[in-house]
């Protein structure tokens, strides 16, 4: 087993204990194929006891999370931002050799993580309702309560992110979590639990189960005393955990992902437009939900683009993220083989691979490496113009005018995300409002992560927003009193 900078805890955290689970699996780094830790494979019963804690934890019964005031929950999440911080080098370590993704990345996922915990401390004390004028005889008011315990399935591709995303955000309103993490990669995660019981949260407030989706996840989702399901994942899972979820009136989260384009004008800055497109498309491998992986570019300049473009595609180096590469191994063998399988199913019909990255001479053999693809000539409605990949494939297609641009745009049933390259300022407002998407972005891709920043889809890329003010709002209910008081 290769040695990792710091073992994190290998079994469940329940009640602010670590508990051994009867059976573990595997993780294997997928650089190399090889094992690198073992993790708890979490039972129903495990995920039974893991929210009858957050319950405990919510009702006052155990720890204090309950009787926390905001303003002590802020200095909580404040503080534990500042031991993620002191932690950076060891968690970013674990990330990279956990997810395959580059160590500059990695650090920057867990800079990010640490501002999700500064950002909803500095919330926590702000979140409030409104007083509403109604009648002289009442006192009409709304209050914002936690929903109560929060149950929180998360993917592989942004362990600590997501962790950050929605714990942080939970924890703030005043809930408690039971939080699932992907079998696939979930160190950092296990490691931040560890420093969240050891920074002083209260027993409870957080438990992790570890485990394999269809066991430990689906006996979280469908679990009759969660009070909220926030999924992150694929479509057909959020599918799943959506029914299970009805079945006792559990209000759902879902995130899952996006073919998100970017649209780019003949009168753009093109440089930063391309470093973007770039950028876009081989962070974490393209194994990103808001990743920019198509480019619907101007038919006046879509050849010059496309030769921009393979030059630099060509120069891309895949590599172990410890070797800070361009890009990364994807997270598993069944990941590659889905993404290699859906670029040969391409070729077959005539779509061209224009440019290829290449992978390093010393890479570690056994890695589940993709190198990313410039794919052109697709002819529209393809499954590789349609479907998330979630590899680093760059799909390239070109459109006449504004309208036909709007209309490629709009022509998947994912909505999470999209890029507008234009100096035209009227384009720039039209072109926002008529595509459909939770976020869009003009002239830049993603704002720097954002994560002030409302995030969430429409359509088959989910519903609910996190991030940001809004991320907050949505781990709380609205209550309303009307006093009438004469
Ligand atoms: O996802 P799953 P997978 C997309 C991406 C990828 C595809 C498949 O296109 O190729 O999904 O990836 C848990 N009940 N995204 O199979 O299964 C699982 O343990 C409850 C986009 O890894 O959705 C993990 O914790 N939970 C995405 C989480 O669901 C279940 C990120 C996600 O796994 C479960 C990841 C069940 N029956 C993949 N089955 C994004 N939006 O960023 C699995 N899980």
């Amino acid at each position: 087993m290769n040695t990792l900078p710091v073992q994190p805890p290998s079994g469940a955290l329940i009640g602010g204990q670590w508990h051994a689970t009867s059976e573990t699996l595997e993780v294997l780094r997928p650089a190399s194929g090889d094992p690198i830790a073992r993790i708890a494979a979490s039972t129903a019963d495990d995920v039974d006891a893991a929210v009858a804690a957050a319950r405990a934890a919510f009702a006052g019964e155990l720890g204090s999370w309950a009787s926390w005031s905001a303003r002590a929950r802020s200095e909580w999440l404040y503080r534990f931002s500042q031991a993620i911080d002191a932690d950076a080098d060891h968690l970013a370590a674990l990330e990279c050799a956990d997810t395959g993704k580059p160590i500059s990345q990695a650090r920057g996922d867990i800079a990010a993580c640490a501002r999700y915990f500064r950002f909803y401390a500095g919330a926590a004390d702000k979140l409030h309702g409104e007083t509403i004028p109604f009648d002289p005889d009442y006192a009409v008011m709304t209050l914002r309560e936690p929903y109560g315990v929060c149950a929180q399935i998360i993917p592989w591709n942004y362990p600590a992110q997501i962790f950050g995303r929605c714990v942080a955000a939970a924890l703030a309103a005043g809930n408690t979590c039971v939080l699932k993490p992907a079998e696939d990669a979930c160190l950092s995660v296990l490691r931040l639990a560890e420093l969240a019981v050891d920074t002083g949260l209260p027993d409870g407030a957080l438990n992790v189960v570890p485990g394999l989706g269809r066991v430990a996840g689906a006996a979280l989702a469908e679990h009759p005393d969660i009070d909220h399901l926030s999924f992150t994942g694929s479509p057909d899972t959020g599918t799943l955990v959506t029914q299970a979820a009805a079945v006792h009136h559990v209000p759902v989260t879902l995130e899952l992902g996006g073919k998100s384009p970017q649209l780019l004008f003949a009168d753009a800055d093109r440089q930063s437009a391309l470093d973007a497109v770039v950028r876009g498309i081989i962070q974490n491998a393209g194994q990103t939900c808001s990743a920019g992986s198509r480019l619907l570019v101007e038919a006046s300049i879509h050849d010059e683009v496309v030769d921009a473009l393979a030059r630099r595609f060509e120069a891309l180096v895949c590599d172990a993220g410890e070797q800070d590469p361009d890009c990364g191994a994807l997270i598993n063998a069944r990941q590659r083989d889905k993404v290699m399988t859906l670029i040969e199913a391409a070729t077959e019909d005539g779509i061209q691979i224009a440019a290829r990255g290449r992978l390093a001479d010393d890479a570690p053999a056994g890695g589940h490496f993709v190198v990313p693809h410039l794919l052109t000539q697709v002819p529209e409605g393809h499954s590789v113009s349609c479907e998330e990949l979630f590899g680093p494939v760059l799909v390239v297609q070109p459109f006449a005018d504004e309208a036909e641009a709007v209309r490629l745009a709009n022509a998947t049933d994912f909505g999470l995300c999209a890029g507008v390259w234009t100096r035209d300022g009227g384009r720039q407002l039209r072109l926002a409002k008529a595509i459909r998407s939770g976020q869009v972005f003009v002239n830049n891709y993603g704002a720097a992560g954002g994560i002030e920043l409302p995030f969430g889809g429409v359509g088959k890329s989910g519903h609910g927003r996190e991030k940001g003010f809004e991320g907050l709002k949505s781990y709380t209910r609205l209550k309303t009193v009307a006093i009438r008081h004469g």
